[in-house]
C-alpha cells in the first residue's frame, strides 16, 4: 500500500497533468508560456519522483518491519543513463504521462531527449551494476547501492578529423532532479596522521588512528525502482565536502586563491569519475576515492545496523556486503579496524564478522588490471590500515603454511608483492577476507580457478563460485524496443514481461512467414531510426535493408577493434576487384571511448574513421559498403543503437574478455553474434544453438598455447594473402595520404608483437564474416536464427543473476515479478 501525508499522489492523466503543472509553476517557477524542454523535463521529473517517494517510504518500512536483511552494493561505478523512462516504464506510467504531456502540448519523446546521462561509470563493470540496482528491486530485495557521486562523469567524446577528443562532461549543471541531498547525513573521514598504541594492561595494546586531514562525506539519494514500481531501493552516492569552506585568515591578508586551494584539494575527491576501465590508474587520488565512499558506506551502514541491533556481532546475520571488483576492498579493513579499535572486540571475533560479510566480485583476469598499492602511498594515507593489512597477510600465511608445509606458494597468496617495489594485492586481499568470490560468466570463473587465484583455489576450494552476467530487460527491451515488446506480448502474451524464460515460446515462431514479417518490420523501423541519427551525426546515409554489422564498446586492444576494421578494408578491397559479384550490403557501425591515456587505442579510432572517409566517398562501393563511427557512445546511444542491429560484434582475444554484457542486450534484440569463444559468448552459444551464432577464432586454450609459441604475427600475414594486401594498404598510406607512416605503431605491433592474435584469427574471421553475409541474403534462414536468438536469451535477463547471488551468496530471499 501507499501512503503519503496528502494520500497517495493520483496516477490517471489528469492528476499528473496538474501536478506537472505545479512543479512547473512553484518548484521550477515558469509559466508554460516561458517552460523550454528542459523545464518541463524537470517538472515531469519531479511529478513522477512523486510517485516513487510514496512507494520508496513504504519499502523502507517494510524492511525495517520485517528486520529484513540488507544487500549493500558497492561500487565505484554506477553506470545509470538517463532515468525518466526507467521511472516511467516501471511504474507503468509512460502512456499516462505521455497522455498528460499531450494535454499541455509537450511531447514526452523530446523531453527524453534533455535528460543528461549519468555517465557514473566506464562500461560494462558500472552499467552491470546499474542492473543489478534495478533487478535488485524489482526482486524486492532490501538493498542498497553505494558510490560517489561524481561531479563530472565519463568525459565527453568528440571525433575530430578522425581523432578522439575529449571534454568534461557535466550532468550537473542544470541540477538533478531525481537526487535527494541529504545534508544531515555526513561521516568525517580521515587520512593520514599517526597511529598512538595505548597501553590499556599489561598485555593489551589498543590502537588510535589520530589522522591529519578530514574530508565530510555528504550522502545524495537517488531512488531506484523496481519493475510494476513494486519496490524502491536507494542509491547512495557521497560527495566530498571540506570541512572549513576557506581560511578566513588567507582570505583577509590578501591570498584569494590560497583560501579555497585546501578546500578544492579536499573536494576534488568526487570531482571526477577515472577514465579508465581495466587498467586501474594507481594514483593517491584514486586511493582517496577508494578509502572516502568505502569508509563512508561503512559508516553509515553500521549507524543503520547498531540503530535496529545495537550489537555489532549480528553484523552477518542482518548486512551481506558485496564489493564489485576490488574498488571498494579498503572496506575489509576498515571493518578490522572499527571492530578492533572502537568496538575492541578480539582480532579473531572481528575477522570472522568480516569473512561472513563480505563477498567480492572479480571482473578481469588482466594482469594489468588488478589494483595493487605501493606501501608507502597507503602508510601515508592509511597508516593504521597498514598495520592490520600486516596483521591479516601474517596469519594468512601461516595458516596457508599450515595447509601446505613446504611453503611453495606462500608468495602467490601473500597480500604483499614483493616482487614490483611492496604493494598491497588488493585482490588477494579481497579473497581472503570474503565468504564467496564470484567471476562473471562459467569460462571466466573456470580460468579464475587456474590463473590468478589458483593457489588460493587450492587453500579455499569451494570458494570460487560463477555468477554469469545479465541485463535488465526492462532497460534493454521493454524500453529500448517497444516495436519488439510490443510484438512478444502479441505473441506469447503479457506474462512474459514478468517471466523472461517464457521467450522460449517464441520458437514455435521462428519459421513462421507472416510472424517474420512481422518481426522484420520492428528490426526495419529501428535500423529507419539509426539511420537518421547516423545521418543528422555524420551525414552518411545508410540503407536500412543493408546488413547493420554492430561493434559498441570500451576501444581496447583486447576487443579488436582493430581486427573489425582490418576485415572492412579487406572487404573493400574484395568489393573494388569484383564490384559485380553479389555483395551483402552492409553498414559497420563503430562506437566506443578509448581512455585518454591510451594511445594505440586512439590510434584505432583514427584509422576507423580515415577508412570510413575513403570507402564511404567511393562509388565502386556505394550501396554496398558503409562505415561510421558513431561518437559518444553512452547508455542512451547503445539503447538506439541495439535494437538496430543484425550482426553482434563479439571478436575479444578468447579468455580476456570476463563476460561481456552487451553481447546479451544485442542477443536479447535480435542480433545474430559474430564472436569468439570468450566470455559469456560461451554460454549465449550453449542458450541459442550453435548454429544460430557465427564462433570462429582461436579458443581460451588455442591462445596460451599460441602465446607460448611466441605472437610474431609476421607469418600468419605472410599466410593470408588477404591480410597482406589490407596490411600493406594501410602501410602505404590509403587510409592516410599525406602521412604513411600514421598507422605505424598499429602495424609494427601485429607484424612483431601481436599479443592480441589479430592476425592469427584473421582468415577465420574474414570467412566467418562471409557466412554471415549469405545467411542474410536467405532472409527466411536469418530472421528464423534471429528470433531464436531474442527466444532464448530469457535466462540471460539480471533477474536470474540477482536471484542466484540473493541465494547461494547472501542469503536473503527474493520475490519474483509477477
Ligand atoms: O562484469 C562486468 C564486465 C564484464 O562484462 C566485462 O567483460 C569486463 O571486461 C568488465 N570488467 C571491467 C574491469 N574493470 N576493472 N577493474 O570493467 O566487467
Amino acid at each position: 500500500s501507499v501512503e503519503s501525508p496528502g494520500g497517495p499522489r493520483g496516477e490517471d492523466a489528469a492528476s499528473l497533468r496538474a501536478d506537472i503543472l505545479d512543479k512547473l509553476t512553484y518548484y521550477v517557477g515558469k509559466s508554460t508560456i516561458t517552460a523550454s524542454d528542459r523545464d518541463w523535463f524537470v517538472a515531469t521529473a519531479l511529478a513522477v519522483r512523486d510517485r516513487v517517494v510514496d512507494r520508496w517510504i513504504a519499502s523502507t518500512r517494510a524492511t525495517y518491519e520485517n528486520n529484513a536483511k540488507r544487500v549493500y552494493y558497492l561500487s565505484l561505478e554506477f553506470l545509470i543513463g538517463r532515468l525518466l523512462f526507467d521511472n516511467l516504464n516501471n511504474l507503468e506510467l509512460t502512456e499516462t504521462v505521455r497522455e498528460a504531456l499531450q494535454g499541455l502540448d509537450v511531447d514526452l519523446d523530446r523531453l527524453r531527449k534533455v535528460e543528461p546521462d549519468a555517465a557514473l561509470g566506464n562500461g560494462g563493470l558500472g552499467r552491470l551494476a546499474a542492473c543489478f540496482m534495478e533487478s535488485m528491486a524489482t526482486l524486492s530485495i532490501p538493498a542498497y547501492g553505494y558510490g560517489i557521486r561524481y561531479d563530472h562523469g565519463l568525459f565527453r567524446q568528440a571525433v575530430k578529423n578522425g581523432w578522439q577528443q575529449e571534454y568534461p562532461e557535466d550532468w550537473l549543471s542544470f541540477g538533478n532532479p531525481w537526487e535527494f541531498e541529504r545534508p544531515e547525513v555526513v561521516y568525517d573521514i580521515g587520512f593520514g596522521g599517526s597511529v598512538e598504541a595505548v597501553a590499556t594492561s599489561e598485555a593489551l595494546v589498543k590502537h588510535v588512528w589520530h589522522p591529519a586531514e578530514t574530508v565530510e562525506a555528504v550522502a545524495y539519494d537517488t531512488t531506484i525502482v523496481g519493475w510494476h514500481g513494486r519496490h524502491v531501493n536507494t542509491l547512495r552516492l557521497w560527495s566530498a565536502r571540506a570541512t572549513d569552506p576557506l581560511i578566513l585568515e588567507a582570505f583577509n591578508r590578501g591570498d584569494h586563491v590560497g583560501a579555497f586551494a585546501a578546500r578544492m584539494k579536499t573536494e576534488s575527491i568526487s570531482k571526477i569519475l577515472y577514465p579508465s576501465d581495466e587498467t586501474p590508474e594507481g594514483q593517491e587520488l584514486r586511493l582517496r576515492q577508494e578509502y572516502f565512499f568505502a569508509a563512508a558506506s561503512l559508516r553509515d551502514l553500521l549507524r543503520r545496523h547498531l540503530k535496529a541491533y545495537g550489537d555489532v556481532r549480528t553484523l552477518p546475520d542482518k548486512v551481506a556486503i558485496q564489493l564489485n571488483d576490488t574498488h571498494p576492498c579498503i572496506a575489509i579493513v576498515e571493518l578490522m579496524r572499527i571492530l578492533v579499535d572502537t568496538h575492541e572486540l578480539p582480532w579473531e571475533e572481528a575477522w570472522d564478522i568480516v569473512q561472513r560479510t563480505f563477498s567480492y566480485t572479480n571482473h578481469t583476469l588482466l594482469p594489468e588490471a588488478l589494483e595493487s598499492w605501493p606501501i608507502p602511498l597507503m602508510e601515508r594515507l592509511l597508516p593504521r590500515h597498514v598495520q592490520i593489512i600486516y596483521l591479516i597477510n601474517a596469519l594468512h600465511l601461516d595458516a596457508a603454511r599450515r595447509v601446505n608445509p613446504d611453503g611453495s606458494f606462500l608468495s602467490s597468496v601473500s597480500v604483499i608483492d614483493e616482487q614490483a617495489g611492496r604493494r598491497v594485492r588488493m585482490g588477494h586481499l579481497a579473497f581472503m577476507a570474503s565468504h564467496h568470490v564470484n567471476g562473471v560468466s562459467a569460462l571466466h570463473t573456470d580460468l579464475m580457478k587456474k590463473t590468478v587465484f589458483r593457489d588460493f583455489h587450492t587453500l579455499w576450494p569451494g570458494k570460487i563460485v560463477n555468477k554469469t552476467n545479465g541485463v535488465t530487460f526492462r532497460r534493454w527491451l521493454y524500453q529500448a524496443n517497444p516495436g519488439l515488446t510490443k510484438l512478444l506480448v502479441e505473441a506469447i502474451g503479457p506474462k512474459v514481461l514478468d517471466h523472461p524464460e517464457l521467450l522460449t515460446e517464441l520458437s514455435q515462431f521462428s519459421g513462421d512467414a507472416a510472424f517474420q514479417d512481422k518481426f522484420a518490420a520492428v528490426k526495419r523501423a529501428n535500423k529507419v531510426a539509426l539511420g537518421k541519427i547516423i545521418r543528422e551525426q555524420l551525414g552518411v546515409a545508410v540503407d536500412p535493408d543493408a546488413l547493420f554489422d554492430i561493434q559498441i564498446k570500451r576501444i581496447h586492444e583486447y576487443k579488436r577493434q582493430l581486427l573489425n576494421i582490418l576485415e572492412t578494408i579487406a572487404l573493400y578491397d574484395a568489393i573494388r576487384a569484383q564490384p559485380m559479384r553479389d555483395w551483402t550490403p552492409r553498414v559497420k557501425v563503430f562506437a566506443g571511448k578509448a581512455a585518454a591515456s591510451y594511445h594505440q587505442a586512439k590510434l584505432i579510432i583514427k584509422l576507423i574513421n580515415d577508412v570510413a572517409k575513403v570507402v564511404n566517398s567511393d562509388p565502386t562501393v556505394r550501396n554496398k559498403l558503409k562505415v561510421v563511427f558513431l561518437p559518444n557512445y553512452n547508455v542512451s546511444l547503445a539503447e538506439s543503437i541495439i535494437p538496430a542491429a543484425d550482426l553482434s560484434e563479439q571478436i575479444s582475444t578468447a579468455g580476456m574478455e570476463a563476460s561481456g554484457t552487451g553481447n546479451m542486450k544485442l542477443a536479447l534484440n535480435g542480433a545474430l553474434t559474430i564472436g569468439t569463444l570468450d566470455g559469456a559468448n560461451v554460454e549465449i552459444r550453449e542458450h541459442v544453438g550453435p548454429e544460430n551464432i557465427f564462433i570462429f577464432g582461436l579458443t581460451a586454450e588455442e591462445v596460451e598455447a599460441r602465446r607460448r609459441e611466441g605472437i610474431d604475427g609476421r607469418g600468419a600475414i605472410a599466410a593470408s594473402p588477404q591480410l597482406s594486401e589490407v596490411v600493406d594498404a594501410v602501410e602505404s598510406g590509403v587510409f592516410s595520404p599525406g602521412e604513411n607512416n600514421r598507422f605505424h605503431n598499429l602495424i609494427n605491433a601485429l607484424r612483431h608483437h601481436d599479443y592480441f592474435l589479430v592476425t592469427a584469427d584473421f582468415d577465420s574471421y574474414y570467412a566467418t564474416q562471409r557466412k554471415a553475409g549469405s545467411m542474410w541474403r536467405d532472409k527466411a534462414a536469418w530472421w528464423r536464427s534471429s528470433i531464436l536468438n531474442v527466444a532464448n536469451m530469457g535466462w540471460f535477463s539480471s533477474d536470474r543473476s540477482i536471484a542466484e547471488y540473493a541465494e547461494e551468496i547472501w542469503n536473503v530471499p527474493v520475490k519474483p515479478a509477477g
